[in-house]
């Protein structure tokens, strides 16, 4: 009797149930109109992926939903204009995002203005099957789901994430497989921080020593390293596939010690090489070489923040960021660039705004909009620019007061890198535990005292890295809170509710399961 019951507890354990109608589905984030119908479409052997219309990469959509498809039904799949029981439609070519899914019981039809609505439109549909149809090898399942008809669009045009190589350095494999998980979250762009005080991780050839010397190292004191520009465009190519805009950050005037390590020229004030300044008398040293060339800062491998910045009253720290945004705007299609801007504590308050304002010039000039954290907004702002709050609402009301958006990413909700609570053994908590339900119960048009919806630019939710050190930490602190930031992106707030969110996502811990991600199993959800 024991191996009977042993044996039926594993058959209920490996094959779980098809939903039976389309509200039951776990589609994280949750499509905004749901309509149940009352049959159900059966995958088989012998289905095809039709494509309708014409675009640039139509063809790698569907390849892209059969590659979803094909390991765990063992199906072919093939992907052509002939008549097929899957059709991708693409109706247009417009920035929308929307798409719609139509499930007969005799053929599946997704259709968008664009090809990211249809690339949203295949997630969606993935996501009806029994979670099984994530593994990468065959299984035995009855590829049901439910009929009826899904229609769909983001909130926010600007869905994001930002993840700190700057203070571990993350290969190019780990950042493609982060890239990954926010394309199944319909996240849309990924803001990566490159430099910090504690390493340089892009490749600036003009400026080589920022890598040679400032890349080689991190917190803690490993070995760091730096993405090549040729990683970058990987990176960035990789990203597009996904329908996700790179968002490169150069962090300025503080958390510079890295750069201020690789050239002394860059550096604040006059170091004498030996010798004190006091003491020298006029006339027995060129005050011009030694002010264009001080010491070279140490490297730094602590957590501190805020004793950083370029000097802001120098000619060549304005060549320097000028060749910088050059060269990373020119590998950059995305519209993007973030100047940073937070935390300069040892930059004067009048030096900073001189030297915010001077480098949204630069960005502009090179074709890009800034994005800064929300200290910027106490500068004069140019028309399009966006402040990214963190902390402070009269930042976010600055911002607002020039007619400029404020991207959302409130510390105490939005960080990835808090912990969850007391016993979290990654993570810091300046600014609040995050438990999952905190993470997902916050409006973000209804957050900081005088913004209003029209005044959001979008969601970001920023991983610092300074506790995190590889992959499966990275996981542990992101899943599955960004899960709840992605919704809260993509849902209206009307329509989100933490009960239902609590079901959904005990059945992406499944999908997660399957695909080995290291998330937290928060004591919120019943997993
Ligand atoms: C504050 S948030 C920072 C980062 C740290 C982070 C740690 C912001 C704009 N600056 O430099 O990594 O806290 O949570």
């Amino acid at each position: 009797i024991l191996g009977v019951l042993a044996l039926m507890s594993m058959l209920v354990f490996s094959c779980q149930e098809p939903i039976h109608s389309l509200e039951e589905a776990a589609i994280i984030p949750l499509p905004t109109n749901i309509q149940s119908g009352s049959g159900a479409f059966e995958l088989t052997q012998s289905a095809s992926i039709q494509l309708v219309g014409s675009s640039q990469n139509l063809s790698g959509l569907g390849d892209f939903l059969a590659s979803k498809l094909r390991p765990a039904t063992g199906y072919e799949l093939p992907v052509g204009t002939e008549e097929g029981d899957i059709q991708l439609v693409l109706t247009g070519n417009d920035n929308s995002e929307s798409y719609s899914l139509d499930i007969e019981s005799s053929s599946v039809k997704i259709s968008a203005s664009s090809e990211a609505g249809l690339f949203y439109g295949i997630q969606t549909f993935v996501k009806l099957f029994p979670v099984a149809i994530e593994n990468t090898s065959m299984v035995q399942e009855s590829w049901r789901i439910p009929t009826g008809k899904i229609e769909d669009k983001p909130d926010y045009a600007y869905r994001g994430s930002m993840l700190d190589v700057a203070r571990h350095f993350f290969p190019v494999a780990d950042v493609k497989h982060y890239i990954d998980q926010m394309a199944e979250l319909k996240l849309n762009y990924l803001h990566l921080h490159l430099t910090d005080d504690q390493g340089w991780r892009i490749e600036i050839t003009s400026w080589p020593n920022l890598t040679t010397i400032g890349g080689k190292t991190e917190v803690g004191g490993g070995e760091g390293g730096y993405y090549t520009q040729e990683d970058y465009k990987e990176i960035v190519s990789y990203a597009a596939k996904n329908y996700i805009t790179i968002v490169p950050e150069v962090d300025m005037p503080g958390h510079t010690n890295a750069a201020l390590a690789s050239y002394g020229e860059i550096n604040p004030g006059v170091n004498l090489p030996d010798g004190d300044f006091a003491t020298m008398k006029e006339g027995t040293i060129d005050f011009d070489i030694l002010d264009k060339n001080p010491q070279a800062a140490e490297l730094y491998t602590g957590i501190e923040v805020g004793f950083s910045t370029l000097a802001t009253d120098k000619e060549i720290t304005y060549q320097f960021i000028d060749d910088v945004i050059r060269e990373i705007s020119e590998i950059t299609p995305g519209p993007y660039f973030h100047i940073g801007g937070d935390e300069s504590h040892v930059t004067e308050k009048g030096d900073y705004i001189y030297f915010v304002e001077k480098v949204q010039e630069i960005t502009a000039k090179y074709g890009k909009t800034s994005i800064g954290w929300d200290e910027i907004a106490t500068t004069k702002l140019l028309k399009g620019n966006v402040a990214q709050f963190w902390a402070l609402a009269e930042n976010a009301k600055l911002a607002k007061d020039q007619g400029n958006q404020v991207l959302m990413s409130p510390a105490k909700k939005a960080y990835l890198d808090m912990q969850y609570d007391s016993t979290s053994r990654l993570g810091l908590h300046w600014a609040a535990y995050i438990e999952l339900d905190s993470a997902y119960m916050w409006d973000p048009a209804n957050y900081a005292d005088g913004i209003t919806k029209s005044d959001v630019f979008g969601v970001e939710a920023p991983l610092w890295t300074e506790t995190i050190t590889d992959r499966s930490d990275i996981e542990y602190m992101v899943f599955p809170r960004l899960a709840a930031i992605a919704e809260i992106a993509w849902t209206p707030t009307s329509k989100r509710e933490w009960s239902d969110f609590q079901r959904r996502i005990a059945v992406q811990g499944k999908r997660w399961d399957i695909n080995g991600i290291n998330y937290y199993k928060s004591p919120k959800v019943n997993w």
